[in-house]
C-alpha cells in the first residue's frame, strides 16, 4: 500500500468521525490512523482498504461474449475488422424487416459509413461525459464505475436524416462475422432523441476515466446507456439499425430478462472475518448501488440465530421489513476519486458535477456509494448480518422492483460466528 493512497483513506476516515458528532470526535482524538497508524484499528482499516470511487478501466470485471472474445483476437485481425481506432468505420442503416425512412443511411458500400476521426470531430462540439456504474442485471455485485465520455447517438441518427416509421433504434457489434454471436441492444427512439428525468444522453462512447476506450471495455466505441444495466451499452459498436419494429429485440430478452428495467438501488457488504472475538466492535463498509431511485439510507440488522422471536421478521413481513434495522453511515464524496483520471479529479463539464469537479448531489444517481458502521459488539454466538438501502421515496429493498431479472437486488446475509 502506498503512503498516498493512505492518506486519501485517512481523509475518508477522518469525515466518517466527524458525522458521528462529539462520540465521533473523541473515536478520532484517539484513532490510530489519524496518528498515521493503521494496524490496531479495524474500523480505519476497513475504510482505508475501501476500492476507489472510480474503477480503473482495466479493473473493470469483463462480461464479454463471443469465441473467440472479440477484445482477445490479435491486432492484426482487429485492424482487419475494425476494432481499432484508425479502422473502426459504423454502419447506420435502416432495418430490412421493419424499414425506417431514411434519406441517406451511413454505410461502407456508399463510403458514408462513420470512422473514428469523424466522431472525435462531432466530438469537438456535442461530447458529453457523465459518471454511471456498468452492473450486469444477473450479477450481483456493480462490475466497475467510470466517467464515460462520448458523442449522443442522436448526433449521428440524425445524419441520416430520418423521415418516418422510426420507433425503434437496435444496435450490435463486431462478433466474429458469426450470426449466432450476435450480441444486440435496442431502445425506443424516444430514449435516444430525448433525455427524459433529466438523465445524460445515450452516447457512442469512445473514452473512459479520460482515457481512450481499452478494447476489452469494448473499444473503439461502445454505446453506453446512463440509466441501464450493462447489455444496453454494446461493446466492438459496428451497426446501428433504425427500425418501425414496435418492441423491444434485444439478445437478452431471449434469456427470461427484464430488458427494459433501469438500474435498482441495492446494496452489499465487503467480506469480513466470519468468526470474530465477543465483545469487540466490529467494523462494517460496503457499497450501495444508486439506481434510478437514489438513495438516503443504508440500513444493517445483526439477527442471533437463536433468538426464536426473530422468525416473526422472515415470516409475517416479507424482505424482514420490521427488524430493527439500524442506519450505517454514508460516506461523503471522496477527495481522489481514483480510477486513473489525472489528478484524482473530476475534469469539468461532467454532467451532474461542477466546474471545481464537485457532485451537485450525493450521493449520485445511476453510480456508487460506500458505507460505513462501526457495530459497538455482540457476545458470543451465531449471527446473520443483513444490510439494506432505503432509495429516495423511502422505499426498503428489494422493493420497488423486488423481481430478479430485472436485475439483482435481494438481501444478502452473511453468517458469523461470535466467540
Ligand atoms: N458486443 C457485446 N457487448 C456487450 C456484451 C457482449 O457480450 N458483447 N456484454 C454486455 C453485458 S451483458 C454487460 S453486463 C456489459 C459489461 O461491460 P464490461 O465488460 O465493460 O464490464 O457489456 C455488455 N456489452
Ligand atoms: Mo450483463
Amino acid at each position: 500500500m502506498n503512503s498516498d493512497f493512505l492518506a486519501t483513506h485517512a481523509i475518508l476516515a477522518r469525515r466518517y468521525f466527524f458525522k458521528l458528532g462529539a462520540a465521533g470526535m473523541l473515536a478520532m482524538r484517539n484513532h490510530p490512523l489519524l496518528a498515521d497508524d493503521t494496524r490496531d484499528d479495524p474500523l480505519a482499516t476497513a475504510i482505508a482498504s475501501l476500492e476507489s470511487w472510480l474503477t480503473r478501466q482495466e479493473d473493470f470485471q469483463d462480461v464479454s461474449r463471443g469465441n473467440p472474445k472479440p477484445h482477445q483476437l490479435p491486432e492484426s485481425k482487429k485492424q482487419e475488422v475494425g476494432l481499432t481506432r484508425d479502422t473502426w468505420r459504423l454502419e447506420v442503416i435502416s432495418d430490412e424487416q421493419h424499414p425506417a425512412r431514411m434519406r441517406s443511411p451511413l454505410t461502407k458500400t456508399d463510403d458514408t459509413a462513420l470512422d473514428f476521426d469523424a466522431l472525435i470531430e462531432l466530438g469537438k462540439t456535442h461530447a458529453v461525459r457523465f459518471a454511471k456504474v456498468m452492473t450486469c442485471l444477473n450479477i450481483g455485485c456493480p462490475l466497475g464505475t467510470g466517467i464515460w465520455e462520448g458523442v449522443p447517438l442522436r448526433d449521428v441518427l440524425w445524419m441520416t436524416q430520418p423521415v418516418q416509421d422510426l420507433r425503434r433504434v437496435f444496435y450490435y457489434g463486431y462478433h466474429n462475422d458469426d450470426e449466432s454471436q450476435m450480441f444486440r441492444s435496442s431502445l425506443p427512439v424516444g430514449r435516444v432523441l430525448e433525455d427524459p428525468f433529466d438523465l445524460p444522453p445515450v452516447i457512442l462512447c469512445y473514452k473512459l476515466n479520460g482515457d481512450w476506450l481499452s478494447s476489452e471495455r469494448g473499444g473503439p466505441v461502445r454505446i453506453v446507456v446512463p440509466e441501464a444495466y450493462g447489455f444496453k451499452s454494446i461493446k466492438w459498436l459496428s451497426h446501428v439499425v433504425l427500425s418501425n419494429i414496435p418492441h423491444a429485440n434485444d439478445t437478452y430478452g431471449e434469456k427470461n430478462n427484464d430488458v427494459d428495467s433501469p438500474l435498482k438501488t441495492f446494496c452489499d457488504l465487503f467480506p469480513i472475518a466470519n468468526e470474530l472475538k465477543a465483545g469487540a466492535p466490529i467494523p462494517l463498509t460496503g457499497w450501495a448501488q444508486v439506481g434510478i431511485s437514489g438513495l438516503t439510507k443504508v440500513q444493517v440488522w445483526i439477527h442471533n440465530d437463536d433468538d426464536p422471536e426473530d422468525d416473526r421478521y422472515s415470516t409475517d413481513a416479507p424482505y424482514f421489513a420490521k427488524a430493527p434495522w439500524r442506519d450505517a453511515q454514508i460516506l461523503d464524496p471522496p477527495d481522489d476519486w481514483g480510477g486513473g483520471i489525472p489528478d484524482g479529479k473530476i475534469p469539468g463539464n461532467t454532467i451532474g458535477f461542477d466546474e471545481n469537479g464537485d457532485p451537485g448531489t450525493w450521493p449520485m444517481r445511476l453510480t456508487k456509494a460506500h458505507w460505513a458502521m462501526l457495530h459497538p459488539g455482540l457476545p458470543a454466538g451465531k449471527y446473520t448480518i443483513r444490510c439494506r438501502t432505503i432509495d429516495a421515496k423511502d422505499v426498503a429493498q428489494p422493493m420497488p422492483r423486488p423481481f430478479r431479472k430485472s436485475g439483482h437486488a435481494a438481501i444478502q446475509s452473511y453468517r458469523i460466528t461470535i466467540r
